[in-house]
Formats: structure tokens, C-alpha cells, sequence
């Protein structure tokens, strides 16, 4: 037997996988009219319209995105179809892909429908290459469930994720071991979990652009200066992302949040936001049929404090108006003078106990929460 080094022995092998444009290939694929057509799924064109979920590439090359208010896209092209959401249906489809993922592995980690992280170290089929597994895994989606789904491979999460979108649509990237730290160090900033666009001008305002600019800083002046983010920068630039795949993770709460290109500092310049937000949350909570007691408003302000505030009540909620409503009412409780916000987030938690079981996936989880 070669001489294998013990540090070799120890590597993971986690997959990423995340399907391309999501709710809009489901919809292209079950109406054929749709195909190679800009459309756009969730939100109206017409009246207050609300957000979009995501776009079809077609419809990407216009500039159309996910969350983009409706109004937007129709002036980005005019044309754009707009389709409703058919949540059963990507909850389905959803549950397949896991499905076929466990024909691998039972370390799997769902970040939303589309999304899961798997450690294949040890995989059920002893097939050994990660990257033919995620070969496999790709193929399977194509030939039973005609979609495509883009993978990334790599020994650790923060990597196999980055590597997933590296090569959408249809991709499938590799980052090997010895290769990590070359490429951390050519990383972009603003391809660092964590790092909004606010969060990434003052990093190039620094002077720094890349991990290996990161790289430059000790551990202490990251903290310093990005908050108990900064711990997790010193530690990624260094290839090194500890995370295990949790496979029984309970949602305890669903959100969203936006850090804004800009600090906000007038009230209605935060409602215009919290609408927005208001209508991601239930559009996810509608996505993986939960409903909450408890809503949550986080702030972030320009100094980089944070504070939460919640409120709770006696039924169960889901609905739009509601969540806008009782985070604006939160957000007016609050001594907002001369305040700069950078960040704002609305979240439900305190999930109906069945549901909680059910459901093992945060939409957007955060690393140190
Ligand atoms: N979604 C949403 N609101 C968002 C982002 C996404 O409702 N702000 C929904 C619609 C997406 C699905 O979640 O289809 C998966 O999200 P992704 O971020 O993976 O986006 P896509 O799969 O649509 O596109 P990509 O090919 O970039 O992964
Ligand atoms: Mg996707």
C-alpha cells in the first residue's frame, strides 16, 4: 500500500449541490411554452407585485434576479412572463433529489428545497471519488427528474459551496486539497460568507480585495474590525472551515435579511425595506409550509452592533401582512435617532411542534448563530 500521509487519511469529502434556476427549469420543464422564454416566478406585474423568486436564465441575461422588486424586472424587459409559484410542486421534486442523494450518503444537509451539502467520506456505494459521485448524482437529476443541478466538490463546506456556482448552469467544479489555499487567496472579498456589499466596500477602502489581502491581518485585527465574522475569515483564508454536515438540523427559525449598498437612516427608507423582506419571509415559510408564533426583527447598525427584537402571539402566523405589520411596529418601539442601519432581517420561529420535525432546513443558515 502507497504511503498516504495522515493528513491526507483525515480529509472530508463534501459535495455541494444546488439546482439551476430552480423554480423557473421546474416550471420550464412541466409547460414547454416556457422554454427558452424570459419568465420569472412569484411576484405580478401589475399593482403592489411584490418580489421575484428567481428568474429563468433566459431572463438572467436582462439582469433579472431573485428579489428583485416585480416593477424592476418589467423594465429590464418587458416582455417577461410571470408564473405562479407551484410550491407542492418543487417540494416534490425536492424530496427526490433527496432521495436520490441517499442513495449515497445519509449526511446530508438541506439548506432550502434546492440546496444541500453531503459528506460522501464514507459513501454507502463505496464508490471513493467524490467527483464521480457528484458525476452520478447530476446524472440521476437529469435522466429521472429532467433538470440540471450544478455541483461543487471540495474536503470542506465553505469550498464545495463556492465551487457549486462556480460553473452554473450544469456544472461540476473540483477543489482539491492542495489547491484550497491558492484559491482562498484568490478569492474575492465579497465572496466570503458574511460579506454584504456595505461590508465589502469598506474592506476595498482598506486596501483589501482578496483572501490573500485577508490573509494579511492576524486574528485579532479581523475581530477588530468585522465582528465574530472576522474569527471565521482568519480561519477560511487558511483553507480551514471546521463545519460538519448536519443531517438532523431542526429549523428553528426562517428568515431573511438584506445588507444594504447603503446605510439607511430615515424610517421610511427601512419600511420600504422591511416590505420587502416581509414578503421573501412568507414566501419561504409558504416554500417549506411552516408558520410561526414568534417574529423577529434584527438590526444591524453601522458600527456593526446588532440588537433583536420579538414579538409573539397566540396563533400561528404566515401571512404578509402581518409580518410586515409587527416589524414596523417593532422597529417604531425602538430609539431610531441618529441611527445608521446597515443591515435589517425579519425572521418566525417557535414553529407548530409537527412541522419542527419535519422540516431539517434553515433558508439561509448563518455560521454563528
Ligand atoms: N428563492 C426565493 N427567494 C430568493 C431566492 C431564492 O424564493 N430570494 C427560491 C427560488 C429559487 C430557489 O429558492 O428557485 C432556489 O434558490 P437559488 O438561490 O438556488 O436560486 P436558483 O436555483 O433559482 O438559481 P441558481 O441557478 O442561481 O441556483
Ligand atoms: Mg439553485
Amino acid at each position: 500500500m502507497p504511503f498516504v500521509p495522515e493528513a491526507k487519511l483525515s480529509h472530508k469529502k463534501i459535495i455541494h449541490i444546488d439546482m439551476d434556476a430552480f423554480y423557473a427549469s421546474v416550471e420550464q420543464r412541466d409547460f414547454p411554452e416556457y422554454l427558452g422564454k424570459a419568465i420569472v416566478v412569484g411576484g405580478s406585474p401589475e399593482g403592489r407585485g411584490g418580489v421575484v423568486a428567481t428568474a429563468s436564465y433566459e431572463a438572467r441575461k436582462f439582469g433579472i434576479k431573485s428579489a428583485m422588486p416585480s416593477k424592476k424586472a418589467v423594465q429590464l424587459c418587458p416582455d417577461v412572463l410571470f408564473v405562479k409559484p407551484r410550491f407542492a410542486v418543487y417540494k416534490e421534486v425536492s424530496t427526490k433529489i433527496r432521495e436520490i442523494f441517499r442513495r449515497y450518503t445519509d449526511l446530508i444537509e438541506p439548506l432550502s428545497l434546492d440546496e444541500a451539502y453531503l459528506d460522501v467520506t464514507n459513501d454507502k456505494l463505496d464508490i471513493g471519488s467524490a467527483i464521480d459521485i457528484a458525476k452520478q448524482i447530476k446524472q440521476a437529476i437529469k435522466d429521472e427528474l429532467k433538470l440540471t443541478a450544478s455541483a461543487g466538490v471540495s474536503t470542506n463546506k465553505f469550498v464545495a459551496k463556492i465551487a457549486s456556482d462556480m460553473n452554473k448552469p450544469d456544472g461540476l467544479t473540483f477543489i482539491g486539497p492542495s489547491s484550497i489555499e491558492a484559491f482562498m487567496e484568490k478569492l474575492p472579498v465579497e465572496k466570503f460568507f458574511g460579506v454584504g456589499k456595505v461590508t465589502a466596500s469598506k474592506m476595498k477602502s482598506q486596501g483589501l480585495h482578496t483572501g490573500f489581502d485577508l490573509k494579511q491581518l492576524t486574528e485579532s485585527e479581523l475581530i477588530k474590525n468585522f465582528g465574530k465574522t472576522g474569527k471565521f475569515f482568519y480561519q477560511i483564508v487558511r483553507g480551514i472551515d471546521n463545519r460538519e454536515v448536519q443531517p438532523h438540523r431542526e429549523t428553528k427559525s426562517l428568515g431573511a435579511e438584506d445588507t444594504f449598498s447603503h446605510d439607511l437612516d430615515t424610517l421610511e427608507e427601512m419600511y420600504e425595506q422591511l416590505e420587502k423582506i416581509s414578503s421573501l419571509v412568507a414566501n419561504r415559510l409558504q416554500n417549506h409550509n411552516l408558520k410561526g408564533r414568534t417574529i423577529t426583527l434584527k438590526l444591524k447598525f453601522s458600527d456593526f452592533k446588532q440588537l433583536t427584537r420579538s414579538q409573539s402571539f397566540p396563533e400561528l402566523i404566515s401571512e404578509q401582512d402581518i409580518i410586515e405589520q409587527t416589524a414596523k411596529s417593532l422597529l417604531n418601539e425602538l430609539d431610531m435617532a441618529g441611527k445608521k442601519v446597515r443591515l435589517l432581517g425579519i425572521s418566525l420561529s417557535n414553529f407548530y411542534q409537527q412541522e419542527r420535525k419535519a422540516i431539517n432546513t434553515t433558508y439561509q443558515p448563518t455560521l454563528f448563530d
